[in-house]
């Protein structure tokens, strides 16, 4: 069971219908990983419901998210594909972690602070969300953890609260570090470039969903905001421009270089044109494939549950490893 292969943990989260910046950003590298590394895909449930989730959506999503990781092209022979609550190691980590963790730490956290700006009521699973994310990863030895910009401060505090723990009970966790990708593309909202796009952005046609119709994708991309120039040219002037070449390139791994001579005299009707129909050719395959998989519950089952098991006895085993460092009796 054991390989010498360097550990890759990364999850998603069902907080919502995943997007292209989720694909883009996260799920399409994952796919290059697996040959590499010894990898655990997660789908992140305890995470969503640090806002709140409609049960019936969140059931719906959590299975969504598997088959769409499938049907992306990660293959559950070589890569542990599992539900994060199926593994219960991992609330439980979590709270021998935050008794390592300060509240100042968490509170300086950029994601908290946005997060909460605007709410009377904030929930304290906001707060202590990185806490859960450092058990996610420490649990399995994890020495990779992919990353978006938007995350490397959470990654910062899992090795913070990991090089702590080990100071105070001896060596228990490897310490992770960041996997930059190559290809690690930041997607932006299609309306507002300079936000991320994002699966709880407020305007619909600020984002696309995995799982949009064709005319959907176009009519989106042909809405998106560009600019008065009228030339497709890779620069922080023209950011509604720039996040359509990152769009084209992630997909057809065309260089910005080549985009520009390819567009150079023709506007932005083609190029729309042609970004849209990229999206539709790379989504609308594995938009089959997801509904196929949706239409075999046990099928994903089958997949959901031999990866708990997998996973359950990687982490149980760090978790013993912590319980028994701190002092409690073994069970
Ligand atoms: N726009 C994006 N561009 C590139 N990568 C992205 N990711 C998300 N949006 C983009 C990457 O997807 C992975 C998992 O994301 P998540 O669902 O766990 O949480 P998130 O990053 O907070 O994603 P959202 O869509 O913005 O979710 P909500 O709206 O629920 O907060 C990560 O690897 C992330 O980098």
């Amino acid at each position: 069971m054991e390989s010498n292969k360097k550990v890759i943990f990364s999850g998603i989260q069902p907080s919502g219908d995943l997007t292209l910046g989720n694909y883009l950003g996260a799920i399409k590298n994952w796919v290059k990983l697996q040959e590499e590394y010894e990898c655990y895909f997660c789908v992140v449930d305890l995470h969503a419901i640090t806002v709140k989730q409609e049960p019936k959506d969140l059931r719906r999503r959590t299975l969504e998210v598997l088959a769409i990781y499938l049907a992306s092209g990660i293959d559950p022979e070589k890569n542990t594909m599992f539900i994060q609550s199926h593994v219960s190691a991992h609330s439980e980590a979590a709270w021998l972690l935050t008794c390592s963790t300060y509240m100042g730490e968490l509170s300086r956290m950029t994601q908290f602070k946005e997060k909460s700006k605007n709410s009377e009521s904030i929930g304290a699973g906001l707060l202590t969300y990185p806490v859960l994310m450092a058990a996610d990863i420490l649990l399995y030895q994890t020495n990779l953890v992919p990353v978006g910009k938007d995350q490397t401060q959470h990654l910062e505090i899992a090795r913070d609260i990991a090089e702590r723990f080990n100071k105070t009970y001896s060596d228990t966790f490897v310490i992770p570090e960041p996997y930059i990708g190559k290809l690690g593309a930041k997607i932006m909202d299609l309306q507002e470039p300079t936000n991320k796009m994002s699966k709880s952005g407020e305007n619909v046609n600020g984002f696309i969903l995995i799982m949009d119709p064709p005319e959907v994708i176009r009519k989106k991309v042909n809405r998106a905001v560009t600019d008065s120039v009228g030339i497709v040219k890779y620069n922080d002037e023209q950011l509604g421009v720039k996040n359509l070449m990152t769009i084209l390139m992630a997909i057809t791994g065309i260089s910005m270089g080549e985009i520009e001579a390819k567009y150079d005299g023709l506007g932005y009707a083609q190029f729309k044109k042609d970004v849209a129909e990229a999206i539709v050719a790379e989504l609308e395959p594995i938009q089959i494939k997801i509904n196929e998989y949706m239409g075999q519950k046990s099928y994903l089952e089958e997949i959901y549950k031999k990866g708990s098991e997998k996973a359950n006895y990687v982490a149980n085993k760090t978790l013993r490893k912590m319980q028994k460092k701190i002092g409690f009796i073994p069970r």
